[in-house]
């Protein structure tokens, strides 16, 4: 059967974004394949976390895959940091990785910026700490947005290096799974820029436990431009925050863009906002409701964490043997 294996980082609060371009789908994935959700503590640490908020932000993290309406029985849900053999693994995926791969990462470059120099060495080996995540359970698929093809695509040469190397065919050519027509949301004060659970304006993103009132405010504040909402998508050219809210409409009410432009064409933005806020409070609020609930229950939330780990780590246990067997590491 096919295996999925998808991550999520707890750097904040988790967004619109993270829901119409991830958990959604993940949601969906979970009827069709067998399923590992992990909440990647350890990759959001590459770049500087409070402590408290890490460990608040992680619980966050679980208690939103979980609303969503991921099933923790029937898939694996743990933390990052409970199952060693992704460090271990990484490590050996450290020697294999050659480091011009590494150096044409788009994503580090975005990420380290300027200051190239004083960046985490491990934000430069974010990638290989990724490949392990999904060859340590042989993962057959995985459900990525744009921004992490680059890195899917690293993880494959990895894979075909390390059996080429050892001459075994041990990790399998891993997929991409790019799904939903929502599959980058952006900002809601710049058009261009993705939402992000990093941006230091709230009012960039909808959060998953924003209040409806909070909601509604932030769409209403959200930047667009001065015409009319256009009647087909070729009227959305040059106005990125325009497309940007259709397009959250269109994935919140299952249907495209055209039919959205349709059914707009022509309105003011202050009546489409109505509509949109009333739309996402629709869909959000059981959400934020279940993550309240499940927050104020750390002890239940803690529970499921750990029974995911302990799947987890006896998935990964025969794999990391079979590479520690292949690389000659003496196994006493
Ligand atoms: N704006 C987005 N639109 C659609 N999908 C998105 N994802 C993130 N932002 C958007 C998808 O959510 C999943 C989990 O992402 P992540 O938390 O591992 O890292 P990220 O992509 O870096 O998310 P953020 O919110 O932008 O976090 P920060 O600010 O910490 O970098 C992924 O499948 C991602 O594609």
């Amino acid at each position: 059967m096919a295996r999925i294996f998808s991550g999520i980082q707890p750097t904040g609060h988790l967004h619109l974004g993270n829901y119409l371009g991830a958990i959604r789908n993940w949601v969906r994935l979970q009827q069709e394949f067998e399923c590992l959700f992990c909440v990647v503590d350890m990759h959001a640490i590459t770049l500087w976390q409070e402590p408290e908020a890490l460990a608040q932000a992680t619980r966050e993290t679980a208690a939103a895959v979980l609303a969503a309406g991921i099933n923790p029985d029937t898939n694996i849900l743990f933390l990052q940091s409970a199952v060693p053999g992704h460090a271990q693994l990484a490590w050996v995926f450290n020697c294999v990785a050659r480091i011009g791969w590494l150096n044409r990462m788009t994503q580090f470059k975005e990420k380290a910026g300027k200051h190239r120099e004083n960046a985490s060495v491990g934000l430069y080996a974010y990638p290989n700490l990724m490949a392990a995540d999904i060859l340590l359970y042989k993962a057959t698929h995985v459900p990525v947005g744009e921004d992490q093809k680059q890195h899917l695509e690293l993880t494959r040469d990895i894979a075909q290096k390390f059996n080429n190397d050892f001459g075994v065919a041990l990790f399998p050519v891993v997929e991409p799974l790019i799904l939903g027509p929502a599959t980058r949301i952006m900002s809601l004060r710049d058009g261009t820029k993705k939402m992000s659970k990093s941006d230091a304006s709230d009012f960039s993103r909808i959060n998953l436990t924003d209040s409806a009132d909070s909601i509604a405010l932030k769409i209403r504040r959200a930047k667009t431009d001065p015409n009319p909402l256009p009647d087909s998508p070729d009227g959305l050219e040059g106005r990125p925050e325009a497309a940007n809210l259709l397009s959250i409409y269109a994935a919140l009410t299952d249907s495209s863009i055209e039919n959205v432009c349709q059914r707009f064409g022509g309105s003011p933005f202050s009546d489409f906002k109505q509509e949109l806020a009333d739309r996402a409070v629709a869909a959000l609020a059981p959400i934020t409701a279940e993550v309240n609930r499940l927050m104020a229950d750390p002890e239940t939330l803690d529970s499921i964490l750990r029974s995911g780990a302990e799947r987890a780590r006896a998935l990964a246990a025969p794999v990391l043997d079979e590479v520690y067997r292949a690389i000659g590491f003496l196994q006493t």
